[in-house]
């Protein structure tokens, strides 16, 4: 007879009760597959969208094979292939920070791929890529990982694949394992690579002259790898404001039982305020920052502190209430107008006198940098406290960005709100306790969306593949009402931008825009829960039951949606 012991040690390494039970879950599959454990291969057959980007023609001139190939058209599922495919050998990596999801990209690859067919997994990114680390995916490895949050089956990274010797480096990964196909799973920046690797091995990769296919899928919960009518959100997105939304939604549940503390909630989301405006939208909190309509209005830092201290007067007179919760973007320093000018003149001083400012001893590098800046910078910079200045004055990463996750913003926000009030009326009580939400809702299980979406994804993938397609990035249209299996042609997405000095082909980041459907919505509610407990707790995701089917609200504002019940199937 077994023990409690045992019973708990074979809970060990991914199998407590909750992962042996989620991975049984039974996931809806878009029509044109058919089951999801011995899906059906599809066809892709073009639509009447054509993509292109201002730079359509320096695109065209510099991706003639793909372009040629896909003439930019938008692709969906046209009924059974006729193709029985068999021998590919596919590699799948993942790239940039984790999103929940990711593992069921994989599994679905592998189903449509079936067993005659083999899936690699490529260990540690995009750098395991260039360094051949590949390993072959079972059909054990999909019932183990099925369902399950993280990224860890293969890890990940941030490398990007740019210079000549990479992409030779990633040509001999490909020779060496007899590769037919690369799937890139990840965000903006992965999926420019997946555009650019898809051009450079088009030809002349294979003995017989023949080259390798890639082809992408979207991931990051940020959420600004979107595209109206076509993709409608990155995978990932959804478990990590549901995860957040539970906490904020928990945090508003104490400020209304304890009714003592303002809450300053900063929420992950490098650039883009979807994740935040989500989390608003779930919740209903008195205040929220959207970095877009800050830098779009050109609200200053003072104005901003400024609106926060009135409301937390305006609640305390009229209402009597003492607490509430303010959300902040995580990269809403870089979208104050004079924050945003200072960290560039920052950028550019630190990068001319690197050498300098390094031999600094610590405590005088704010004013050596300062006295290298403009007077309002220098100013400005100077104004701030210490422990922003600090971060301000931190290594830039891999990319070249300030780390703004490292930014003490909802700190800087409390101090300066404290002062406003101080200001405007003495009486008024302020008790706070800040928070960063991040790492938390990057890795969580699945929710069922994201567990359904990211297994249809892979099946899309798999099917190009299949296909023989290249230079596509697998998406699901339609989530309300049924699922459609889209191919959208990567070339067709690329812009032209200035960056660090070159002009590079990019994909632009999606922002919130101040005239989308989601933002209407938001502006027409907050000064409602601006000025009394309207708070909504959405609690914990579940992924059985009538709340687990749920989309994210600003997706379903977005897309027009007329429920908020996702159907795939
Ligand atoms: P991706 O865009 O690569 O998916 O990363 C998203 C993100 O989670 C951001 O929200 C956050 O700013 C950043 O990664 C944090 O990066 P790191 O994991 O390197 O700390």
């Amino acid at each position: 007879m077994s023990t409690l012991n045992d019973l708990l040690i074979q809970t060990e390494s991914h199998r407590s009760i909750f992962e042996n039970e989620v991975r049984k879950l039974p996931l809806p599959v878009c029509k044109a597959f058919g089951s999801a454990d011995k899906p059906t291969p599809v066809a892709f057959v073009n639509t009447d969208k054509v993509l292109g980007t201002k730079d359509a023609a320096t695109v065209e001139k510099n991706f003639p094979n793909t372009v040629k190939a896909s003439a930019n058209t938008v692709l969906k599922a046209g009924g059974a292939s006729t193709a029985a495919v068999s021998g590919k050998r596919v590699a799948v990596l993942f790239s940039g920070g984790p999103a929940a999801g990711g593992h069921n990209v994989l599994c679905g690859i592998k189903r449509m791929l079936g067993d005659k067919n083999t899936v690699f997994g490529v260990r540690g990114g995009p750098a395991g890529l260039l360094k051949g680390k590949l390993f072959e995916v079972t059909e054990a490895d999909v019932k183990s990982i099925l369902n399950t949050g993280g990224f860890d089956f293969l890890g990940s990274d941030r490398t990007k694949i740019k210079t000549p010797e990479q992409f030779e480096m990633v040509k001999k990964t490909c020779v060496d394992n007899n590769l037919d196909a690369i799937v890139i799973v990840g965000g903006d920046d992965s999926n420019t690579n997946a555009a650019i690797l898809a051009e450079f091995l088009y030809t002349g990769v294979k003995a017989d002259g023949s080259g390798v296919q890639v082809i992408g899928a979207p991931k990051t919960i940020d959420g600004d790898l979107q595209i109206r009518g076509l993709l409608p959100i990155s995978f990932g997105f959804d478990t990590a404001t549901r995860i957040y939304a539970e906490m904020v939604g928990n945090i508003l549940q104490d400020t209304a039982s304890s009714l003592k503390y303002w809450h300053f909630i900063k929420l992950m989301g490098r650039s883009a305020s979807h994740v935040t405006i989500e989390v608003a939208l779930q919740t209903k909190p008195a205040f929220t920052l959207i970095s877009e309509e800050i830098a779009e209005k050109k609200i200053s830092l003072a104005t901003i502190v400024d609106q926060i201290a009135k409301t937390v007067i305006a609640r305390y007179r009229n209402k009597a209430i003492k607490h509430g919760v303010v959300l902040v973007p995580e990269g809403l320093i870089e979208f104050i107008p004079e924050m945003n000018a200072l960290i560039a003149e920052l950028n550019d001083a630190l990068a001319h006198h690197a050498t300098e400012f390094a031999a600094q001893p610590e405590a005088g590098r704010a004013a050596f940098i300062q006295s290298k800046l403009s007077a309002d910078n220098g100013r400005l910079l100077g104004s701030l406290p210490a422990y922003v200045v600090k971060m301000l004055l931190a290594d830039r990463d891999s990319h070249g960005n300030l780390q703004v996750s490292l930014i003490p913003t909802e700190q800087l926000l409390i101090d300066m709100t404290r002062d406003r009030i101080k200001q405007l009326d003495a009486e008024v009580p302020f008790n706070t306790q800040n928070h960063f939400l991040g790492y938390e809702g990057r890795c969580g299980a699945p929710t069922l969306f994201d567990a359904a979406y990211c297994y249809n994804l892979g099946l899309t993938a798999g099917a190009l593949i299949l296909e023989g397609k290249t230079g596509y990035m697998a998406s699901i249209n339609g989530l309300t009402t049924g699922g459609e299996p889209l191919a959208v042609p990567l070339p067709g997405l690329l812009n032209v931008e200035r960056r660090h000095g070159k002009d590079e082909f990019v994909i632009e980041k999606a922002l919130v825009k101040l005239d989308s459907p989601a933002m209407k919505y938001f502006e027409s509610r907050r000064e409602a829960w601006a000025a009394d407990d309207l708070f909504a707790s959405p609690g914990p995701r579940q992924l059985w039951g009538t709340a687990a089917r749920q989309i994210p609200i600003s997706v379903a504002l977005n897309d027009q949606a007329s429920t908020l019940e996702f159907k795939i199937g």
